[in-house]
């Protein structure tokens, strides 16, 4: 799917961004710098060539802007998420309208009680998903996303999370058989078993750099992780650096941003 994207959704930033859940200690987002790295999210996400849906910003939901939490968007169809934390739930019923406008409701699935599944969780390997076991992603939600996966073909596994808030924080794939892994994840036997031809360790002063967005023939990555561009470049790729630092201020890393399709 990397070769072919021509979508994508995002929603502004709102004022209450500066409320965003966090666990880092680097202080608050400022709103007009994070409206300014959003714009230019959004021109990256351009020049990788897809169409972008703006959405407006949800004043009520301070982590609106990380809709990739709200869905997991399959080329098979959309499962819409279960976000766990409170403040976040009602986020992925008010992504659904923009769901519906492009996939229709039999190719439409749903988490539902007591699941809790995100889409910062959810990494895709071709047909095979990996899955974070986290905070945010219980059993009983990859159990329901796993049966729809298995109705449309697909394969998933557990991967467990516990240092950090989702699976893809700590690494993505790049595609072509590139993974690009931090923390925890250096040791994780799910990514071991060959399935990969490189795997990248990522140094743990750059482990937020592990994460970044393959996009038809760019990798769109957040701006400051010479080491993980110095990788990118080796592998081959045309990379765009966005400064991403008031999302990171909430544990915002950059495919946090947008669903792509
Ligand atoms: C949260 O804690 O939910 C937000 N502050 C950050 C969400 C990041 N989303 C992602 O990694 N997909």
């Amino acid at each position: 799917m990397a070769s072919n994207f021509t979508h994508a959704i995002v929603r502004r930033p709102s004022h209450s961004v500066c409320d965003g859940l966090t666990t880092s200690d680097l202080g608050k987002p400022d709103y007009e710098l994070a409206l300014k790295q959003h714009d230019d999210y959004i021109e990256a996400l351009k020049q990788a060539g897809v169409e972008v849906t703006v959405l407006p910003a949800l004043e009520d939901h301070p982590d609106c802007v990380f809709v990739e939490d709200t869905a997991v968007i399959t080329p098979s169809g959309a499962i819409m998420d279960r976000p766990a934390d409170p403040t976040r739930t009602a986020e992925a019923g008010l992504m659904l309208p923009t769901i519906r406008e492009f996939f229709p409701d039999e190719k439409i699935k749903q988490i539902t009680e007591p699941g809790t599944l995100e889409g910062g969780d959810v990494m895709m390997v071709g047909d095979h998903y990996y899955v974070g076991h986290s905070k945010r992603t219980n059993d009983e939600g990859y159990r329901q996303f796993a049966g729809f996966l298995t109705e449309w073909g697909y394969t998933s596994e557990q991967v467990p999370v516990t240092n950090i808030l989702h699976l893809k924080t700590g690494g993505t794939y790049v595609e072509d058989g590139h993974l690009l892994v931090s923390g925890e994840f250096k040791a994780a036997p799910q990514y071991r078993r060959g399935q990969f031809s490189d795997v990248f360790e990522v140094p743990d002063e750059e482990a937020y750099g592990a994460d970044c967005v393959r996009m038809n023939d760019k990798v769109i990555m957040a701006a400051g992780y010479p080491t993980v561009k110095g990788q990118l470049e080796k592998w081959g790729y045309d990379i765009i650096e966005v400064e991403m630092s008031e999302f990171r201020k909430i544990d915002g890393s950059i495919t946090c941003l947008s669903l792509r399709f």
